[in-house]
């Protein structure tokens, strides 16, 4: 028998569409004791969230954010705002009782990060940071490899994620979809939306940082402000590039940019080990390229593995070997592994503990980069 988990949303942005779609599908390709239920959406526009919730299914909709977390109908909090919203309604689910599943990144600051790690430890509310590329079938390939030894001692680990869509000098800042740019709303530019999928990644996959030294640059100095009409400075960082010491001894090469023209999402990882290399990227996201020293040397080469079979992570749940899937499954993964986690006891990772740990990075690199100095990571 499967039990209800009600789950109210509160953001009805890009965000709140993929998450929406992912409760919606899960049960139709994974088998969990829990099913989500699509309680309430919230959003400030009334009519707004009205249309949201026609579309996606909610039952029911709020325009204040405390009336949703304080009903008993919901069990679950899926925080889609912007991300200076996320520290006062994460710490406002924990002290109602509600689990609570975060949009990345944790929180504008670690001080911030700090006391939601705080309120949800001290409630004991299950909860959970969307990371979603930990959950490309492909990606978490590379993480079983890797933790099998496969590739030997790491040496280097190099990622990028490349867009090119805040070019345009006359595109504002602020409100409804450019919060991003919005230094107040977002906290950071590229570092905290870009850098920290990649540094969430890293960690998982090459274990912890202990410093960085980090340049950050901002292109476009002022930018009208959607919610003021002004002309106002831009306080986010267009473009950011940071090397840093792994805990395991590798270095580490990361850059990100909106800067970078015709790059649409560009997310690319490489890690160079002693006895084998693996390659990823995110235009081409299901395969995973693999080269092993070990092989017999005439047939020694790049592999290019389609990850789309049965023993493949994740990929039985969907249809038949040899046919892919794309981005949107990956947040259908982590409810699945959040259900899965309900089911057993297990805390899903990257619980807010742990994405305290990538907030730590992208505060020690904003912090490098305004010091020009090599920076620990706290
Ligand atoms: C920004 O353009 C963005 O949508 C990020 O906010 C997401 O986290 C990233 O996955 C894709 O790019």
């Amino acid at each position: 028998m499967t039990k209800p988990l009600n789950i109210g949303v509160i953001g009805c942005g890009f965000m709140g569409r993929t998450h929406s779609n992912a409760y919606n599908r899960v049960s139709n390709f994974f088998k969990t004791e829990y099913k989500p239920v699509l309680k309430a959406a919230c959003a400030r526009s009334a009519d707004s969230v009205k249309a949201f919730a026609e579309q996606w299914g909610y039952e029911s909709v709020e325009t204040d954010w405390r009336k949703l977390i304080a009903r008993d109908d919901i069990d679950a909090v899926d925080i889609c705002t912007p991300n200076n919203l996320h520290k006062e309604l994460a710490i406002a689910c924990a002290e109602a009782g509600k689990m609570i599943l975060c949009e990345k990144p944790l929180a504008m600051n670690v001080a911030e990060g700090e006391e939601m790690c705080a309120a949800v430890e001290k409630a004991g509310v299950v909860n959970t940071v969307w990371y979603n590329y930990r959950r490309v079938p492909a990606v978490t390939l590379a993480k079983q490899l890797i933790d099998e030894g496969k590739l030997g001692r790491i040496f280097h680990y190099r990622a990028n994620f490349l867009q090119d869509w805040t070019i345009a000098e006359d595109l504002p800042q602020g409100g409804a979809a450019l919060w991003r740019l919005d230094a107040a709303a977002a906290g950071s530019g590229v570092t905290g939306d870009l850098l920290a999928h990649c540094i969430d990644t890293a960690i998982w996959l090459n274990g912890g940082v202990t410093n960085v030294n980090a340049m950050t640059e901002t292109f476009v100095k002022q930018r009208k402000h959607n919610l003021t009409g002004k002309v106002e400075p831009v306080g986010i960082d267009d473009a950011c590039a940071f090397m840093c010491h792994f805990g395991n001894g590798s270095l580490g090469l990361f850059e990100s940019t909106r800067y970078a023209r015709g790059h649409k999402a560009l997310y690319t990882f490489e890690i160079n080990g002693e006895h084998a290399s693996i390659k990823w990227d995110l235009h081409d996201l299901h395969r995973l390229e693999y080269f092993d020293h070990r092989d017999e040397g005439r047939l020694r080469a790049w592999r290019s593995i389609h990850v789309t079979d049965g023993d493949h992570p994740y990929m039985k749940n969907w249809w038949v070997p040899g046919l892919q899937i794309g981005y949107e499954h990956t947040f259908v993964h982590q409810v699945a592994d959040f259900l899965a986690g309900l089911e057993s006891g297990t805390p899903v990772s990257p619980t807010f503990r742990e994405a305290l740990e990538t907030q730590k990075i992208c505060d020690a690199v904003l912090s490098s980069a305004k010091s020009g100095q090599w920076t620990d990571v706290g």
